[in-house]
């Protein structure tokens, strides 16, 4: 049976941090009360469940964060404002093209008056510069806001805290949930407080499943806004029946279907009348093009049509 959402979130912990989260929201929001801006959600990253409440051990997910920074940095590009949810330590907007570069390797030391001066090194200086550029006038323009979680819990909250910030601002806003959220976690009740010890042997912990948050995201969080969540799986023939199955079940715009091992070449948006494939040809990876140029292309095209059909927003 399907758990209850609201007794499920009565039991999960909040971050301690969860208020002054709601104030910057807030703040961030009320900036685009202007009644134009597009406003784009981006969830991005993995989540953890902790095994023990002194959490040493717990089980993760293996997302690196690609689609939500690049896609952050697109939607940016066409003029939307975007709340960056992203899980600590994944890859973020911008300094994502430097991530997995040795750090100390991209500077470089000169002299001045005796002192040493900082520099870029000139292997990266081009690129650090059009990188900064862009994040700078992204922040300068007030137009990006990121928030962080590790834990299911924090980003369930923090998931929460935005929609119901983003709510008033109905029509414009855009969730693209591209985090991949658990499924399964360990109730607060069952859980060791501290490392579980192997002197009694194998440990035997019990997931259970988390109740599907989309139902009240879109039914009382967000109701007018235009949401899109994502369907991952490994099992092609699976794919778009799940996908299809999922838009049925709650009714938002879109789901974008994608394989874990095609997902950066390859994806399937699916609503309701229709499914078609958005892809890169080997050509297109090799020159360094990136798909999510390509979903958000189509996603503004299909924000437009959805604010301008004749309804109040
Ligand atoms: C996705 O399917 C994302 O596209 C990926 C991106 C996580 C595959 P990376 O961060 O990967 O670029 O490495 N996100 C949603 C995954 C998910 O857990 N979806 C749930 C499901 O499929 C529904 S919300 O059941």
């Amino acid at each position: 049976m399907e758990p209850n959402w609201e007794e499920f979130y009565a039991n999960q912990p909040k971050p301690s941090d969860l208020e002054s989260s709601k104030k910057l929201l807030n703040d961030f929001v009320e900036r685009y009360s202007d009644g134009h801006t597009r406003i784009a959600l981006v969830t991005s990253g993995g989540t953890t469940v902790p095994l023990e409440h002194n959490t040493v051990r717990f089980v993760d997910n293996f997302s690196a964060g690609t689609r939500g920074s690049v896609s952050t940095e697109y939607f940016l590009e066409h003029g939307y404002a975007v709340i960056f949810m992203y899980r600590i330590k994944s890859l973020e907007p911008f300094s994502r093209h430097f991530t997995g570069q040795k750090f100390l390797d991209m500077l470089d030391l000169t002299e001045r008056d005796g002192k040493p001066q900082l520099t870029v090194s000139e292997t990266y200086s081009e690129d650090v510069a059009q990188a900064l550029i862009k994040y700078k006038s992204a922040l300068k323009q007030g137009k990006l806001f990121q928030l962080s979680f590790t834990t299911l819990s924090e980003y369930l909250w923090l998931l929460r805290a935005a929609s119901q910030a983003l709510a008033p601002l109905g029509k414009r806003v855009i969730l693209y949930l591209a985090a991949a959220v658990s499924d399964f976690y360990v109730p607060s009740n069952e859980m060791s407080v501290h490392k579980i010890g192997s002197a009694v042997g194998a440990p035997k912990i019990a997931l259970h499943l988390v109740p599907k948050i989309l139902k009240p995201l879109v039914n009382l969080w967000v109701p007018k806004a235009f949401v899109i969540s994502f369907k991952l799986e490994t099992d092609e023939n699976l794919l778009i029946s799940k996908a299809r199955a999922s838009l049925n079940t709650y009714n938002h715009k879109l789901v974008i279907a994608n394989m874990l091992q095609t997902r950066k070449q390859k994806v399937t948006m699916v609503d309701k009348d229709k499914d078609y494939v958005i892809s890169l040809t080997n050509e297109q990876m090799n020159r360094g093009e990136e798909i999510e140029k390509y979903i958000i292309d189509d996603l503004v095209k299909r924000h437009e049509e959805f604010l301008s059909a004749k309804e109040t927003s």
